[in-house]
């Protein structure tokens, strides 16, 4: 079983034995009992939390992933086992999450390459520069060494389905981003057709959805119907696959960036978490869907009533387990292969 806990309840890891202070935190934090057999370094679905990688110059860090300048050329993009709800990254990790979210990406990234190239050089750690051997053991699976891109300050999104953000605006003047949509829809609705959604950071660190028109004029009209073409071209094929393997992405957001080989598709892709994963047998419009991933973490947090100040609980390790199983379960479903690495 790929995120069996039922053995690791009363592992704390020994930090001084892991390199350069890369934490391995046990993910549960409550010893159930005092005589548990304890489990070495090796059988504990450790979860990683925290990178920090000597000699190596962070990039840029996100809620949950980090990413760290090789060189000049070259980035290295790791994704943690943080999980985040509510805005809020949470005490605990998800084992496992973190290679989730790599093998999807990497998965979507071959599914795509006829329609769109990206930033990926190779996830194989055993061609990755001499100067990232020691950190091997943990960027196996959950990293990917990238080209640096001249990323584009736009936030490419497309929705399917009429929801977050997207309902938010509908319900204030029946458009999102400009795009005027038929009245009547109910939450969670089916679009017509998808839609190019386009957003830009803003300093709040919310994302501030806009027009195409603004769009245009930021990063140049010939570009951005490039990338409003591609978007939506990626966002179908790929949505088309998810839905036929039970999973609807109600909405994705891609990031994009220029290379020597023109525009790539950057970043993590077609994830959930950057994308709204629901589960198709359950989908219901008129409401707020189930999310297929983070549903028992927030029902968990509406359940001891957090008031979603910081700082984040930790979760049970019951919610920690459904959780990780969620996520193996939807790049099982998406990409056919049981997870490994
Ligand atoms: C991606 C982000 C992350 C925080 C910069 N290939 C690339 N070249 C240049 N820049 C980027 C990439 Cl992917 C780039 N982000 C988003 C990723 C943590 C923010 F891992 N920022």
């Amino acid at each position: 079983m790929f995120c069996d806990l039922r053995h690791a309840v009363k592992v704390s890891v020994d930090k001084k034995t892991l390199p350069n202070k890369i934490r391995h935190c046990s993910s549960v934090h409550k010893a159930s009992r005092e005589d548990e057999p304890h489990v070495t370094n090796q059988a504990l679905e450790s979860v990683l939390l925290q990178t920090d990688f000597a000699g190596l110059e962070l990039y840029a860090s996100g809620k949950v992933r980090d990413l760290y300048r090789v060189d000049n050329e070259r980035l290295l993009f790791v994704a943690t086992d943080r999980i985040s709800a509510f805005d809020y990254v949470l005490a605990s990790g998800i084992p496992g999450k973190g290679r989730v979210l790599t093998q999807l990406s990497l998965f979507w990234f071959d599914f795509l390459a006829e329609i769109v190239p990206n930033h990926l050089l190779t996830a194989e750690v055993n061609r990755y520069p001499a100067s990232l051997r020691p950190y091997g053991e943990q960027l196996q699976g959950r990293s990917m060494l990238v080209v640096r891109a001249d990323m584009i300050a736009i936030e490419c999104v497309v929705r399917g389905y009429l929801s977050g953000s997207g309902w938010k605006e509908y319900q204030q003047n029946g458009k999102v981003c400009g795009i005027e949509l038929p009245r009547g829809l109910r939450e969670s609705d089916k679009l017509p057709e998808p839609i190019f959604t386009p957003a830009i950071k803003a300093s709040s660190g919310h994302d501030e959805n806009i027009s195409f028109d603004e769009m245009a004029q930021r990063a140049g009209p010939k570009l951005s119907e490039q990338l409003r073409e591609l978007s939506l071209k990626i966002y179908r094929k790929a949505a088309a696959h998810a839905l036929a393997r039970g999973i609807i992405i109600a909405d994705t957001k891609f990031e994009f960036g220029r290379t020597a080989r023109g525009v790539v598709l950057a970043d993590e892709v077609l994830t959930p978490d950057s994308s709204r994963f629901w589960p198709a047998d359950r989908y219901q419009p008129g409401r707020s869907q189930e999310s297929f991933d983070k549903q028992f973490v927030r029902d968990y947090l509406e359940k001891i009533r957090w008031n979603k100040q910081p700082p984040a609980p930790p979760l049970p390790p019951a919610v920690v387990q459904e959780t990780c199983d969620k996520y193996v379960e939807a790049y099982r479903r998406l990409t056919g292969r049981e997870l490994t690495a």
